[in-house]
Parts: C-alpha cells; structure tokens; sequence
C-alpha cells in the first residue's frame, strides 16, 4: 500500500490540490508542515488527527515541520469562526506555545533519519516591518479573492458579527509561512484540517508568485460521530492531551464509551493497528458487540499513545476499581477521580485503637437511614468497605481501613458508592 493509499483507508484525506501528490510521495522524501496555534496551553483531541497525519508522513520516510504559531496566534485564525475572538496575551501565547511544543515532541520523532523539525513562526513574522510586509507580502494577495473565501462568508454577511481587519489578514500570515518554510527547508506541502484550505491555498499561491515554485496543500476531513453530536467533547468540555486537564482514566473513558458504529472508523484513524487487526474488530463488534472489543482496544492504544504505559496502566486499573476491583493501588488524585461523582462525607482522622462502629459511622453520614437499615445490608452480604465485602455488623472503621489521601470507599450493592475523607 502506497502512503497516500494507507492515508485514505484510514479516513484522513478530506482534499487534496493535485492529483499527482500521490506519485510525488512515492518518488521523493518530501518536507510537508502542519501549524498549531497556541490559542490554549494544551492540545486537545481534536489536534491528533493531525498528529497522527504528520507522524504517517514520517514514517513512510517524508520529514514533517512542525510549526506552532507563537506569532499568528496572536492574531487569531477567523477560519470558519463565527464570532471575532479576544486578542491572547503575548505572554500567555508564550507559555501555550512551550506546553504545546512538549506535548508535540511525544508524537513525532526529533531524532534520527528524517527527523522532524520544530519552528516557531513568531521567529520570522513579529520581525517584518509593517510597511515592508504590506509592500513585499500584501501585494501578492487580492482582496477580491479574500473576500471570496468560504472560510470569512459568515462573517462578511453578518454585519453584527463582521470581521475586523486584524484577522481578516491571517490568511497572509499564515500564507508567508509556507513561503519561508519552502525557503529555508524545501517545504512543499502543507497539510491541516479542513478548515484550513483557504490558508493552505494562499500559501501556495504566495510560494508560486514570490518564488515560482509549485507546492501541495492536503486537508483532514472532521471527525465526526454517527449520531450526529460533536466529537472530542465529554460531558465535562473538551478531551485534552495535558493529564492535569483530563486524566489519564477520563481520557480512557472518553474513549471505551464511543459508539459501535464509530468504533471501527476511530480505529483506522486513531491507532497504527492493521488492516488486517482492524478488519478482526470489525467482526467481533458485529457478532459480539457486547465484549465492547474494540472499543476497549481503541481506549489502550490511544491512551497508551497519548499518556504511556505507565498511565495506561493506572487508568485500566482505575477502570475496574468502579467494578469492584482492588483499590490499594490507586493515588489519590485516581480515586477522586474515578469517584468524583460519588457523594462524600469528611470525618476526623480516625485514631489508632479508637476505632468506631462502621455502622454507626456510616449512619452518621447518612449511608443508611437507620442502623438496622446498615444491619439488614450486612446481613445480606451487600455492604463494602474498599471493595471487600464486610463480613460483620460490629466491624470497626479503623487506620487502615484509609487508601491513599485518607479515602475509605464504601459500596451498598452492586453500584451504589459513597467516600468517606478522613482530615488530620
Ligand atoms: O503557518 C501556519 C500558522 C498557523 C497555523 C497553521 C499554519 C494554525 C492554523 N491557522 C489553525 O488555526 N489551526 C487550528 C489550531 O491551531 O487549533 C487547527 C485547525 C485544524 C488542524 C489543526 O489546527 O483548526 O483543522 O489543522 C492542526
């Protein structure tokens, strides 16, 4: 299978500008871009697709520059954006460009053969004077072409919602950075999502006019769910790559739940997993829907991609705590995490051969109505405290019954949780 053949199977080509990019990816090493703005201090899942398209280049031998936008992220992209946004600080561009650039350096080789190239286009554009990239740069752009974008018509239309003309000139921004990457590494494509083409196209034309060299532009298609709602969201916002974000185990989460009917499409796009591999999933969400195989499948090989083993590691075993699987093993932060819907009740620390009641203690924090509620629930084998079944109604809550933090977790029946927090 050929780059660009492997690329379309699995879902990444939206457009393309030439037909002939095919051959010319399997004639030559080439040097393509993708651009990230540092709007925000991580990237969220929405960007791995590009991600994953950039590291696809490179393992089949092109090498990728990676750009992000300290410069044109202080103007802002008005691509297919409805409203004009609020101007960022330049040092909070600063500080998202340096979170972002370490979290790109996970995804794609800076080492070795064809290693891939880190710029920041803040380095060129915040230098330009003014008149000299209005006269060099702006001559080579027709307003009446710009005007004509699909990317800006809502916003030329909608008269409460115009478009300044701050980023009505990105376009020329972004355009001159393919000029200057063609330039100084011989880059000659630029791929992006496809919002993107508008820039994409301009920096072509740039290349061509100031320099007279043909480039490709490619672009990423949405991602999007079956049933309609916005992909890379969870009930609590966007799904970010920064695990002080979104956890390891919600990041995981995010991705056990996704559809059968999107499940497949996710693998092909999301992992490096085979055709063959992915063929296999396919069947067995078909005929066994229920083991949830692929989906527990896309969930480890994102996660592990994104967050490694290690996080992985603690992520599953985080996921089969809310099981009833063992507790001893998690951190803090995990267990709130993985309880952080659950009702919690503070208590003073417990002291060490003062234990109290369990019963009454729970009581106490409204677990039961009643104690003899508590009595009947032990009784009939459904009361847990960390996972393991209390045994007796005169079971005293003591020092070690706290995890880590000073959590006890107690469950009524098969789901019912509720935390206890000792304070020193
Ligand atoms: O020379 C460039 C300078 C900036 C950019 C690209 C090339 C960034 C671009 N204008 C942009 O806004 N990109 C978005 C971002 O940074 O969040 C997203 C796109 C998405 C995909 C992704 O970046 O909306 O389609 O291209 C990588």
């Amino acid at each position: 299978m050929t780059l660009f053949e492997e690329l379309s199977w699995r879902g990444f080509i939206h457009q393309v500008t030439h037909e002939e990019l095919k051959d010319a990816l399997e004639q030559a090493p080439m040097t393509l871009y993708c651009g990230f703005d540092p709007s925000a201090d991580s990237l969220h899942i929405g960007s791995l697709l590009p991600i994953l398209g950039l590291a696809h280049f490179q393992r089949a031998g092109h090498r990728p520059i990676v750009l992000i936008g300290g410069g044109t992220g202080l103007i802002g992209d008005p691509s297919f954006k409805a409203e004009e946004r609020s101007l960022l600080t330049k040092e909070d561009v600063a500080r998202n460009a340096a979170g972002i650039r370490a979290q790109l350096e996970r995804f794609i080789r800076f080492e070795g053969e064809n290693a891939a190239i880190m710029v920041n286009n803040a380095d060129w554009l915040c230098e330009f004077s003014l008149i000299d990239f209005l006269r060099d740069v702006g001559k080579h752009f027709s307003v009446n072409v710009m005007l004509s974008r699909e990317s800006v018509r809502q916003r030329l239309e909608d008269r409460d919602h115009g478009i300044s003309f701050t980023e009505f000139s990105y376009g020329l921004l972004q355009g001159y950075d393919f000029l200057h990457l063609n330039e100084h590494f011989g880059c000659r494509l630029e791929i992006g999502g496809s919002d993107q083409w508008g820039n994409i196209v301009s920096g072509m034309d740039l290349t061509r006019r100031m320099r007279g060299e043909d480039t490709y532009g490619l672009t990423f298609p949405l991602v999007t769910k079956a049933d309609g709602t916005k992909f890379g969201k969870s009930e609590s916002g966007n799904v970010w790559l920064d695990p002080a974000r979104t956890s390891p185990y919600k990041f995981y989460q995010f991705w056990i739940n996704q559809a059968d009917a999107d499940v497949v499409r996710y693998l092909r796009c999301f992992t490096f997993l085979t055709r063959e591999e992915i063929a296999e999933y396919e069947r067995r969400t078909a005929e066994e829907p229920h083991l949830r195989a692929a989906q527990k499948r896309l969930a480890g090989e994102v996660t592990r991609l994104v967050h490694g083993e290690d996080a992985l590691a603690n992520a599953l075993m985080a996921s089969k705590a809310m099981f009833g699987g063992g507790l001893e093993g998690l951190d803090e932060s995990t267990l709130l995490d993985v309880f952080s819907e659950v009702p919690s009740t503070e208590l003073p620390a417990a002291v060490p051969g003062e234990g109290r009641l369990l019963l009454d203690v729970l009581t106490e924090a409204g677990v039961f109505r009643s104690k003899s509620e508590g009595r009947r629930m032990v009784k009939n084998g459904g009361l847990y405290l960390n996972n393991e079944r209390v045994g007796t109604e005169d079971a005293v809550l003591g020092e070690g019954h706290c995890l880590s933090g000073g959590i006890a977790v107690v469950r009524k029946g098969k789901k019912n949780y509720h935390l206890l927090r000792f304070t020193a």
